[in-house]
């Protein structure tokens, strides 16, 4: 058993992430037997779930003419549009049932407000408004992170670079996340999370 100041936080396993869904990982699906081991080291176990409303500014399908995986301009910067994927009560945001959500102590859902992304677990995309998480994990005593899942180069490394913001030390599994990368995103996320001190561990 890891020491109480780790915290475990799995990101955004959920079905659209997954072969199969909206918004699919390639191989989004084989970091599962990886994850639900690691939930056993740690007392404090937290799980994301990206939670959009069908309204949501980050649906390509709600900007006309707009191509899934073009740019826009949203007032907090720029903006990926993305497939329609983890709407509110759907399968497909729904965690992928093979992750065992049992030793969860909380599951914080991000990504609800109409007109703002949300890809970290502490902040949305305009960096300022809290989800909670930082004031749930402090109160309980936790200094470092773990964290592994979906997807690498967007919610995992924004949620680690914020944990590395917010003086948590941020240690990312790299082996138990997948990628989208899109656009060489991937190794813009590894680049900025090396500068902000997170750990890349296998
Ligand atoms: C994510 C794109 C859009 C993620 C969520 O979980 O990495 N990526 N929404
Ligand atoms: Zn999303």
């Amino acid at each position: 058993m890891r020491p109480q100041s780790e915290a475990l936080v799995v990101i955004d396993v959920q079905n659209d992430f997954c072969p199969g869904g909206a918004l699919a990982v390639a191989d989004g699906d084989a970091i599962l037997p990886r994850i639900n081991g690691l939930m056993t080291e740690f007392a404090t176990v937290v799980l994301t779930q990206d939670w959009h409303p069908a309204d949501h500014a980050s649906f390509a399908d709600n900007h006309p003419g707009a191509a899934p995986f073009s740019l826009t301009q949203m007032p907090y910067g720029p903006q990926v549009l993305w497939p329609r994927h983890c709407v509110q009560g759907t399968v497909g945001a729904a965690f992928h049932p093979g992750l065992n959500t049992d030793p969860a102590q909380v599951i914080i859902r991000k990504g609800f407000r109409p007109q703002i992304d949300s890809y970290s677990a502490f902040f949305e995309n305009d960096r300022q408004t809290p989800t909670g998480l930082e004031g749930f994990l402090r109160s309980r005593g936790v200094t470092a992170l773990t964290l592994v899942g979906l997807a690498t180069d967007y919610c995992v490394a924004y949620s680690a670079l914020d944990a590395a913001r917010l003086g948590f030390g941020a240690t990312v599994l790299m082996g138990a996340c997948r990628a989208i990368d899109l656009n060489g995103s991937l190794a813009e996320a590894e680049a900025r999370m090396a500068a902000a001190g997170v750990v890349m561990a296998g």
